[in-house]
């Protein structure tokens, strides 16, 4: 199953990842606040054993608050340090400085006085590559930055006495049959290795089951809101997505739906609850 989603390259990153984690003192695991079951790695708590880490709760301007909220007492109930997270929330980005003065202040080697060291992981798409480049560019220790080189990886400085390892660690997700409609709607799964109109029905119930209908007629006004099982067909009819025989174009209206999902356009909604 794995082999099948990563042929090869997630064994690779394995490896460098276990080589990384030895020179950090802090890991950061980025989910996405949309799927934070799915988008967990099964074994990075394993490798991480006893180091220092802190969850992001990611693209949290895409997510619900309130069950983001939810989500984060679920982890510290874990005993893991949690927070919100986005690239597009100004405050996200203080409160993670705060937290990263804070364990520097308690991680800190005293003796020599060394910079704590931190590295991100998460699975592909969560954000990654993205949230690196928004803290450089953000960081108040950036100028003059002369940044120490460790076999190809750069540390980069973040405050005064923390610098962030500037290559991510690339994690799988979460496998099992339940996450794979989720991870392929948030994108973190190639889509179009799955049944297109299966991944947009799933998220067009996810909507209904969360009562957010509303939502999708903002996007698609003309949809009759008490006929769910005809949405796809209703978006393609009306968009004039049809096919030679006069038939609808499902696949095309079930394409449609994914991409206003990913960009956004559909408004906020969390896939995956505590409860579950
Ligand atoms: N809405 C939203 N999108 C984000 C955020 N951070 C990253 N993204 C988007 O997520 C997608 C994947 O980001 P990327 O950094 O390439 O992910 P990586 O594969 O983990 O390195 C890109 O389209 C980003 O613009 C965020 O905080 N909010
Ligand atoms: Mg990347």
């Amino acid at each position: 199953m794995r082999g099948q989603w990563y042929p090869g390259s997630m064994a690779r990153a394995m490896r460098q990842l276990k080589e990384d984690l030895k020179l950090v003192d802090l890991v950061v695991e980025l989910l996405d606040s949309r799927i934070p079951l799915s988008s967990r790695n099964p074994v990075l708590s394993k490798l991480i054993d006893g180091k220092q880490s802190l969850i992001l709760l990611h693209k949290a301007d895409r997510s619900e608050p309130e069950i983001t909220a939810q989500w984060i007492s679920f982890f510290q109930q874990l005993r893991l340090a949690a927070m919100p997270f986005s690239v597009h929330t100004a405050r996200s980005l203080s409160f993670f400085f705060k937290y990263l003065k804070l364990q520097e202040h308690n991680l800190r080697p005293g003796r020599f006085k060394r910079p704590l060291r931190l590295m991100v992981a998460g699975i592909p798409n969560v954000g990654k590559s993205t949230l690196i480049n928004y803290l450089v560019g953000r960081s108040p220790a950036r100028t003059g930055n002369r940044p120490g080189i460790t076999r190809g990886r750069q540390w980069i400085r973040l405050l005064d006495g923390v610098e962030l390892l500037d290559t991510p660690g690339v994690l799988w997700p979460n496998l099992s049959e339940k996450s794979t409609l989720p991870l392929a709607v948030v994108g973190a799964l190639p889509a179009a290795k799955l049944d297109q109109s299966e991944l947009s029905r799933w998220l067009l119930s996810a909507f209904i089951n969360r009562k957010k209908e509303g939502q999708l007629l903002k996007r698609y006004p003309f949809l009759m809101p008490d006929h769910p099982e005809l949405f796809l067909e209703q978006i393609g009819l009306r968009l004039g997505f049809l096919r030679a025989e006069g038939k609808t174009d499902l696949e095309r209206a079930a394409a449609r739906v994914l991409s206003d999902f990913q960009s956004g356009a559909l408004g906020r909604i969390t896939l995956e609850m505590p409860s579950q």
